[in-house]
């Protein structure tokens, strides 16, 4: 049969709760298993918005948002979690061991498998130049891990619970540009037949998508492959320039 991991966005509009305008209108896309769907807009434009509403951090007012075609309103919490796996913009640490913060949710993993997340994410460096390695204690709030061991582990977090659906929110912005791109080339394999969701604000993340969302306040103002944005959306030609 087909690979679980279809997510559809059907003209989806949200306003957050007290809000007067929404802040997301008349969204629809859909992304496939294999795929690699990026969304790019300026600050503020939305984008975390629209990824908040699959795992249903909110529901929407119109629309609908479905999972494998069922709408994921009339789907289990517990259910969603298993399936998708969100990469949070400002990721977080729980006070305890590293190994703790990985298996988070996926108890049955093996210490194989954590490093194996670590080697991808690109963190495995330096959990194993730490004197007790996956072992070692995360203060509360991760605030003796940098900006960027932070989004590794949280990035390796994601790959262990082995999800069919990534989503990930701006998770290389704290990556230099050459380990951006070693991290990519090796997500490419571990995420081959998963649906993956990408925010970003560095176009080199998303040149090679499978399709790019331009999020415009709120709106899907155009859609498309790099090459074919350049050639026909100002709206992304700014953003390549900026
Ligand atoms: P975001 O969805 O956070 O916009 P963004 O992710 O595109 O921006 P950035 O690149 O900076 O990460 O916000 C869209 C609008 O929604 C913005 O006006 C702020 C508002 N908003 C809330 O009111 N409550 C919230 O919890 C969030 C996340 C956003
Ligand atoms: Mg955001």
């Amino acid at each position: 049969g087909a690979l679980a991991g279809v997510v559809e966005y059907r003209n989806v509009t949200f306003a957050y709760p007290g809000a007067e305008s929404p802040v997301l209108s008349n969204i629809s896309f859909t992304a496939r298993p294999g795929q690699t769907i990026a969304i790019i807009g300026s600050t503020g434009a939305g984008k975390t918005s629209l990824l908040s509403l699959l795992p249903r951090l909110y529901d929407p007012a119109e629309g609908e948002v479905l999972l494998d075609g069922v709408p994921v309103s009339r789907m289990d919490r517990a259910d969603i979690t298993r399936r998708v796996a969100l990469v949070p913009q400002r990721p977080y640490l729980f006070s305890g061991t590293i190994e703790h913060n990985l298996r988070f949710g996926k108890t049955e993993a093996t210490d194989q498998e954590l490093w194996e997340a670590l080697q991808v994410a690109q963190g495995d460096e330096f959990v194993r130049a730490k004197k007790n390695g996956l072992g070692s204690r995360i203060s509360q709030g991760g605030t003796n891990v940098s900006g960027g061991q932070r989004q590794r582990l949280c990035i390796a977090r994601a790959l262990v619970s082995r999800p069919r659906v990534y989503l990930f929110d701006d998770s290389f912005s704290a990556l230099d540009v050459a380990t951006d791109a070693r991290l990519r080339t090796a997500l490419k394999g571990i995420t081959a037949d998963a649906t993956v969701i990408i925010v970003a604000q560095r176009i080199s993340t998303i040149t090679e998508a499978d399709q790019i969302l331009v999020l415009d306040n709120g709106r899907i103002v155009d859609r498309g492959t790099h090459q074919e944005l350049l050639e026909t959306s100002p709206t992304y030609q700014e953003i390549v320039e900026s």
